[in-house]
């Protein structure tokens, strides 16, 4: 794994960046698992690099959602086992939901080196590997479509952080709650979810953990008040607008530079 110097001013992102390609080396991550992250920084730049008012209050409606299933299931892919992956064994904990592997690149290979990585993880029974994905979803072409009985097929809500819109619509079909962690808000997974986190999962999953133990707490009542007060489509809109609130002020503070400056920097 490369050194990354503490004081380089892009360290946490270089750091992501060697651990994806430390679990795609061992098998963990898909190749396309590195353009996919590739898309994702540029919207995290959008962003600012931070989790956002909109983000926050979506994380808390999926926390919410999750701890009022009756069979809440946490999908973990490649990328989402190489970044979070005590976070996901520790936020299936606290919301007894299940883990299931589910892979849109899918080999056994791959299933059971994620299944290990989970493993020493903490988690005990990871769903969905190899025959235990007996279980088709309809309508969807993709290896997605293969799910554990046991699992996403009879689930209620379910997480699926990094996700392809497919699926996402899929299951939304079949009547269940979709909770995505993705950080293009234009993308069809994040707009056909029923609770779009638009966020780094690097910065989601520790996030939710927190919640997850705050809300446990306070109880079902609680967690009903905030599904009722949770709209997702307003909820992405505003992520949208702070990206192009963001842009606007950048755009600003450049021209009166410019100005001050005397020169045209384009
Ligand atoms: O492990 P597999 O075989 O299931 O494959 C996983 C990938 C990610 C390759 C597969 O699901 C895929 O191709 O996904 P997409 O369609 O590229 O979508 C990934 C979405 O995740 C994109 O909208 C990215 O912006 C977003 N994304 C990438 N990195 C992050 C992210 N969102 C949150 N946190 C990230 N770190």
């Amino acid at each position: 794994m490369t050194k990354i110097p503490p004081e380089h001013p892009r360290v946490v992102s270089l750091r992501t960046r060697e651990k994806l390609i430390e679990q795609y080396d061992k098998g963990v991550v898909a190749p396309a698992g590195l353009i996919a992250h590739g898309r994702g920084e540029a919207f995290d730049y959008l962003l600012g690099e931070k989790t956002t008012e909109p983000a926050l209050r979506a994380m808390e409606a999926a926390v919410a959602a999750l701890l009022t299933a009756e069979k809440p299931v946490i999908s973990v892919n490649g990328n989402v086992a190489a970044l979070a992956a005590e976070d996901i064994v520790e936020l299936s904990q606290a919301t007894c939901a299940k883990i299931e592997v589910n892979l849109f690149y899918r080999s056994l290979e791959r299933e059971k080196a994620i299944r290990e990585l989970l493993e020493k993880a903490g988690a005990r029974a990871i769903l969905g590997v190899g025959e235990d994905a007996s279980a088709r979803i309809p309508e969807l072409g993709s290896e997605r479509r293969r799910v554990d009985p046991h699992g996403i097929l009879v689930a209620d809500v379910i997480l699926v952080p990094l996700e392809d819109g497919d699926r996402t619509e899929a299951l939304v079909k079949m009547g269940k709650k979709v909770i995505a962690i993705d950080l293009n808000p234009l993308s069809r997974t994040a707009q056909k979810a029923s609770i779009t986190i638009v966020d780094n999962i690097v910065r989601a999953a520790p996030k939710l953990v927190e919640i997850a133990k705050e809300l446990e707490e306070d109880g079902k009542k609680n967690c009903k008040k905030i599904l009722a007060n949770f709209d997702n489509k307003k909820n992405l809109s505003e992520s949208i607008a702070l990206i192009n609130e963001r842009l606007s002020n950048i755009a600003k503070e450049r021209k009166h530079l410019t100005l001050r400056g005397g020169q045209l920097d384009l």
